[in-house]
């Protein structure tokens, strides 16, 4: 194909908590990337997927649920990575699901307003939304982002994606891929296995148990047949390492079982995959663990 004709660009998905921003991830790409629960502030790190066409690279952006109130450090954390995906976009797609309130994304749209980019809002979950809720929406949207392009879709069952992605490809600036065409995502391969665990710690716990939780992937071995992988699972205090073990361990086994079928349809092979629990008092407003863990 003719070189100068190529196009790519970061097309950034941002919105608040819960409103479905890594389900429409999965579904611009066709596959199962960015980890979703029905649980708000699901997502906590930056993902790119990468979309890769003859003629075009599409670079879209995961990105954390914007926290209204934060109360510990790790939001503030989350809070300044949305701030980076306004920075590098050469597209934003503000996502809203219907149950939010237009003052709810008053900040939000405050900080579209001043980027010099193509906006699009995208209005999610309209297979359970109310057709007057949808209009209700839209027309609040309208008045709110007189310049963005509004679109309907259900992320879940994949439905209004074409359209949008025919509409994203033709603001695409012209540009040289950023990545190898080869490559579908900036991270590697331990990051997505310690995302598959932390999700299946958000499905299968309650209360403060998931947003006490940070996983590290420690050791990944990758062997011919088979993959060795230790993970370990951090908590706040010793009675959630409790609650996470469960009784007799029933609890985190069942956490093991269903991450490791998810890690292996991911990678293709078989995997070994040993979790531990640690303690690490208050990790959440410890600068320290946070660096270390990739918020800062
Ligand atoms: N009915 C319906 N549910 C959806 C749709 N899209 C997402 N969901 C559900 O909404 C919940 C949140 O989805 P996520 O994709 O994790 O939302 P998110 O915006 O990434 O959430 P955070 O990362 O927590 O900010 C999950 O239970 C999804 O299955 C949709 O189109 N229809
Ligand atoms: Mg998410």
């Amino acid at each position: 194909m003719d070189n100068s004709k190529h196009k790519s660009g970061f097309i950034n998905i941002i919105g608040l908590p819960n409103v479905g921003k890594s389900t429409l991830l999965n579904a611009f790409m066709g596959e199962k990337m960015a980890i979703v629960s029905p649980k708000p502030q699901t997502t906590r790190q930056r993902l790119f997927g990468i979309l890769n066409a003859e003629d075009f690279q599409m670079i879209f952006s995961d990105s954390p649920g914007f926290v209204l109130n934060p109360s510990y450090k790790l939001h503030e954390d989350m809070n300044m990575i949305v701030q980076t995906a306004f920075k590098d976009a050469d597209i934003i797609i503000l996502v809203n699901d219907g149950y939010n309130t237009l003052s709810e994304h008053e900040d939000l749209i405050k900080a579209l307003e001043k980027l010099p980019v193509p906006k699009v809002v995208v209005i999610n979950k309209i297979d359970q939304l109310k057709a007057e809720r949808i209009e209700s929406v839209k027309e609040e949207f309208t008045k709110a982002m007189p310049e963005s392009k509004i679109f309907e879709v259900s992320a879940l069952n994949k439905k209004g994606i074409t359209p949008l992605i025919e509409h994203l490809i033709e603001h695409l600036p012209l540009h040289p891929a950023y990545y190898p065409k080869d490559e579908i995502s900036d991270r590697p391969i331990r990051y997505f296995v310690s995302e598959m665990v932390r999700e299946k710690i958000f499905l299968n716990y309650k209360k403060e148990i998931p947003y006490s939780t940070e996983v590290v992937t420690e050791d990944y071995k990758d062997e011919e047949n088979i993959a060795r992988i230790t993970v370990m699972i951090y908590v706040e205090r010793n009675s959630q390492k409790a609650i996470i073990l469960g009784k007799h361990g029933a609890a985190i086994k069942n956490v093991g079982i269903q991450a490791r079928k998810d890690i292996e349809e991911f990678i293709g092979k078989q995997v070994y995959l040993e979790l531990t629990v640690k303690v690490r008092n208050n990790w959440r407003n410890d600068i320290n663990f946070l660096k270390k863990s990739g918020y800062r």
